[in-house]
């Protein structure tokens, strides 16, 4: 969905194009708009791959070229420092408030206390309970079920011809994030759908490189046949290529991979023939974030949902995306 801007921001400071200006309500009635530098508070999942730290570097020059004064905190994966660093947030009175939560749930408490203070709340990313959907007024990010279909269409796609079965394991990211979740969600209602896909078992490997080789071991040791590996994010499939590699099988061959993300690893994976598929979920969208604090500062209304890029990649379009590939 494309972003509805109504309010343009150069470097050299605020200007406006309006689609109608005075009380319309489509435009910004800037004619008292409030004035000086907009305080955006926003917490960070974490360092746990290529894709946060694209986005991480997304956000953080975004905010730079918009004059927007960022005060940035990195949870590294703790919930608990996140809330903590929500209610500073609030405490300082920022202007907006934005995060990624790093898990669905436990977010009532803070995000009440932002609500009676007047502080509107984007997230970024991933989601939170859909309980507390009156708790947040927009956001960004990938539409991760999507992303799980293609991963099983595109899988699917290579096994057309295969007699039997096919045995399919899936390596997941943190329990009870949003990406998780739907990934699973996607991917299985997708195989629901293919007559030779099974998913015949899971772990999860917590994002990580080491982590993906962790699980592909446990699922190498219950499972004598597999044939395909649903690995949730990039660094957890090129994990399990290592372990396969180890055990003498041939990674891209037998078994077929699929991974998420698109980052440069990602996609060297796939030029490298060790990956078959990885499906893009754009961690850049600090501009569209930008975008959305600039219009709630003017008391602008923003879109509930602002859903990020993403395509599918296989060894082909990877060769030619990877030498411009910016993250
Ligand atoms: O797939 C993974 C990161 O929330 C979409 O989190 C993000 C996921 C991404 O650790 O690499």
């Amino acid at each position: 969905m494309r972003r509805r801007s109504l309010v343009l921001l150069g470097a050299a400071g605020l200007y406006s194009t309006l689609t109608g200006c005075g009380d319309d309500e489509e435009g910004f009635n800037l004619k008292n708009a409030p004035t000086g530098t907009i305080t955006l508070g926003f917490s960070q999942v974490g360092s746990e791959s290529g894709w946060r730290l694209a986005n991480t570097k997304s956000i953080q020059k975004s905010a730079e070229y918009h004059n927007i004064d960022l005060r940035f905190d990195n949870a590294e994966g703790s919930q608990e420092r996140q809330i903590a660093a929500l209610h500073s947030f609030i405490d300082a009175k920022v202007n907006v408030i934005a995060f990624s939560p790093v898990v669905e749930s436990g977010w009532t408490q803070v995000l009440t206390r932002a609500r009676e203070a007047g502080i509107p709340v984007v997230l970024t990313d991933r989601l939170i309970d859909a309980a507390d959907e009156d708790l947040y007024v927009s956001s960004i990010g990938a539409e991760f079920v999507s992303e799980g279909n293609l991963a099983a269409l595109y899988l699917g796609l290579d096994f057309q011809t295969t007699k039997g079965q096919v045995n399919v394991v899936e390596i997941l990211g943190t329990p009870d994030s949003t990406p998780t979740k739907q990934r699973s969600q996607g991917f299985a209602a997708t195989v629901s759908r293919d007559n030779k896909l099974r998913v015949i078992d899971k772990e999860t490997g917590n994002w990580s490189k080491e982590g993906g080789a962790t699980a592909m071991r446990k699922l190498l040791r219950r499972n004598p046949k597999i044939d395909a590996v649903f690995a949730q994010n990039d660094e957890m499939g090129l994990g399990a290529v290592t372990v396969l590699q180890a055990a003498g099988q041939e990674p891209g061959e037998k078994p077929r991979i699929a991974t998420v993300d698109a980052t440069k690893a990602g996609l060297q994976g796939l030029v490298d023939g060790k990956l078959n598929y990885v499906v893009e979920c754009s961690p850049i969208i600090g501009d569209l974030l930008m975008s959305v604090v600039v219009d709630l500062f003017h008391g602008g209304s923003v879109d509930k949902r602002i859903a990020s890029e993403k395509a599918v990649f296989n060894k082909e379009s990877a060769v030619a995306a990877l030498p411009s590939r910016p993250y």
